[in-house]
């Protein structure tokens, strides 16, 4: 559990968290360990289901913490009239579907409303993920138009870094950064993170809005490198995840892993928040391509193999990474959408995800009378995966894994076909025909 530490006497101190969504309720409770937290949202069900104690967040810790700090948390679905002395806003900056460009809509209302109800010495947070110089353009003169100048209050912007499925405890032990407009801000925003155990580093708020875009958009180039180094790798005949290990024995080498795409609320969306008026910016484009055209590649091993498109297939793992309940930005959903359209029959499972915008079946049948397993997200649960757990259940034997998470060599002695996405053993191709003739056995290979 987070660590206690000295601060303001609760009776004194009221935090207002504006947005209690996947960060917003969990700050609220780690502010509301030394403070009194108003948390509000828009969303009256969401409301009540916190009311309940049925949380909407099943993050590890969440619960506990509510458990232990609901007394110092009261519940409205608008900022308070009464006076709060610090406004953390968390309201989520979604991309337009259609523009690719950031949709500040929610941070406005916010930020509007928070103004409205701000007084001299006051302080307002900004959690949310923006785009470069949005405090500025932005936040703070939207603060301003309720008539109190930027001069009398502090701002602070403080970009959120948890990592989903580990978020409180990525919370309280990051580091920080806090971009501030001056000192007073600086010491005021620093008292409230009191429960974070990590570093504070103080900056400029356009720096830290710049800080949090690049962290996101650095790991989605690092993976784009992985999945063209695995496409690449497949065409030379070779074991792409075996020469990325074997690279970054390198002591300056960090290669990530190769996979169907990148998901999730971040990474595939906060590159666009860098480049959205800055076209020229050719290479986060180009990883975002790359990462994009991941989907289309597996279903290209999967053509291999099933060939006729009007066949079932098996999607095991639509949450856009292993271990979470979460489908949003998901590549699950474009594998979907590009084998529907090629006319296969597509049953899918999932063993943590509960609601999908496709059906989701349960395992059995899932896999029965399927010609291909498709293994999209790395779950913990299919570790356990077996030809023995699949026993005759299937049409045809034949699996493709796009995580690179089976014991390749078992699925093969049980006569399965395998194709690994960056694994191009066995793969007939000019190129890996070559290398494949020179370094393997055939009686190893794949087919
Ligand atoms: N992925 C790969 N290969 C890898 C690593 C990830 O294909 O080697 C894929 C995952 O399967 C997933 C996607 O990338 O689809 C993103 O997963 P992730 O675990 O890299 O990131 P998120 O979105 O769960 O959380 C990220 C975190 N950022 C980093 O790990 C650098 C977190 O620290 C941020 O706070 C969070 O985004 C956020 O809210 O910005």
């Amino acid at each position: 559990m987070p660590p206690t530490s000295e601060g303001p006497d609760p009776n004194q101190s009221r935090v207002a968290v504006v947005g209690l969504g996947q960060i917003g309720l969990p700050l609220a409770l780690l502010i509301a360990q030394d403070r009194h937290v108003t948390g509000v949202d828009v969303d009256q069900e969401r409301l009540a289901r916190i009311r309940s104690g049925e949380l909407p967040v099943t993050e590890p810790e969440v619960q506990e913490l509510f458990e232990a700090r609901s007394e110092r948390l009261d519940l409205q679905s608008s900022v308070p009239d009464e006076h709060h002395d610090t406004y953390v806003i968390v309201t989520p900056t979604p991309l337009n579907p259609n523009t690719l460009v950031a949709d500040l809509e929610y941070v406005r209302a916010a930020t509007a409303s928070v103004g409205s109800a701000l007084s001299p010495g006051d302080l307002v947070v900004l959690e949310s993920t923006v785009p470069p110089g949005t405090s500025t353009a932005v936040v703070l003169p939207t603060l301003e138009a309720e008539g109190i100048d930027r001069g009398e209050f502090h701002y602070a912007h403080c970009p959120e870094r948890a990592l989903p499925g580990n978020t409180v405890r990525e919370m309280v032990e990051n580091h920080r950064v806090l971009g501030v407009t001056n000192e007073s801000a600086a010491a005021a925003a620093t008292d409230l993170y009191g429960f974070v155990s990590g570093e504070i580093h103080l900056t400029t708020p356009t720096t830290a809005e710049f800080v949090k875009l690049i962290e996101n958009t650095y790991r989605d180039i690092n993976i784009a490198a992985a999945n063209e180094f695995a496409i690449l790798a497949e065409r030379a005949g070779i074991d792409g995840r075996e020469a990325i290990e074997l690279a970054n024995e390198h002591p300056r080498v960090d290669i990530l892993s190769p996979g169907p795409g990148v998901g999730g609320h971040c990474i595939p969306v906060d590159p666009l928040f860098l480049t959205q008026a800055h076209p020229d910016a050719r290479m986060i484009t180009v990883a975002r391509e790359v990462n994009n055209a991941m989907a289309g590649h597996v279903l290209s091993l999967v053509r291999q193999l099933v060939g006729g498109r009007t066949q079932k297939i098996t999607m095991l793992g639509v949450a856009y990474k292993g271990g979470v309940a979460d489908t949003r930005e998901t590549p699950a959903t474009r594998f979907h959408q590009l084998a529907k359209n090629e006319g296969y029959e597509i049953a899918a499972y999932d063993p943590h995800v509960e609601s999908y915008q496709h059906e989701l079946v349960p395992f059995p049948e899932a896999i029965a009378g399927s010609n291909c397993l498709v293994i999209l997200t790395d779950h913990p649960e299919f570790d356990d995966l077996s030809p023995q757990r699949i026993g005759e259940a299937m049409e045809r034997r034949m699996v493709v894994d796009s995580r690179g998470i089976l014991d390749r060599e078992a699925w093969l002695r049980a006569g399965f076909t395998v194709r690994t996405l960056g694994d191009g053993r066995g793969i007939p191709s000019p190129d890996a025909e070559r290398d494949t003739q020179a370094a393997t056995p055939t009686g190893s290979m794949s087919q």
